[in-house]
């Protein structure tokens, strides 16, 4: 919702997770699908290097190069004080930045996330940085990114 008006997410998601590990996103309150095999799979595959448990994982479908994500951060409040994220992309290769948040100045930084990626996201990133994934003119690929996440509480 955007001064009152309803849009559409430019991307598709699915949310998936332990039973009651809901999350409110953008406006949405998503209820987790049970766990499918292949998610297991890559779970299993990055808790190690993480370090960490998680409990749920939000999917983005970018079918093309006009889906996008714009600036953000994941500091929703259940995801809990300095949230461990592991960012899993398959598909078409994209690019994700990161601004800092209270100091302009600072150069952006320009990731390119290409297939079989994986990006630990922990510490203060969240609170200091926000980050997106631009529009591309670029013919690219569909790309799925997955973002394992650990609801507290
Ligand atoms: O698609 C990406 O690489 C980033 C996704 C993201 O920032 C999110 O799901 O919160
Ligand atoms: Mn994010």
């Amino acid at each position: 919702m955007i001064f009152g008006k309803r849009h559409q997410l430019p991307r598709l998601t699915a949310w998936y997770g332990d039973p009651g590990k809901s999350y409110a996103y953008s406006g949405i309150l998503m209820e987790p699908l049970p766990w499918a095999s292949t998610l297991q799979q890559i779970k299993a595959a990055i808790e190690p290097i993480a370090n960490i448990e998680f409990n749920s994982v939000l999917l983005n479908l970018y079918r093309n190069g006009q889906d996008s994500m714009g600036w953000h951060s994941d500091n929703e409040p259940e995801l809990g004080q300095n949230p461990v994220i592991g960012s899993v992309s398959f598909g078409g290769t994209r690019r994700m930045r990161f601004r800092h948040k209270y100091q302009p100045d600072l150069p952006k930084v320009s990731l390119s996330l290409s297939n079989g990626s994986f990006l630990l996201m922990a510490g203060t990133t969240q609170e200091y940085w926000q980050h997106q994934v631009p529009k591309t003119q670029r013919v690219i690929d569909p790309r799925i990114n997955l973002t394992f996440r650990q609801i507290v509480g």
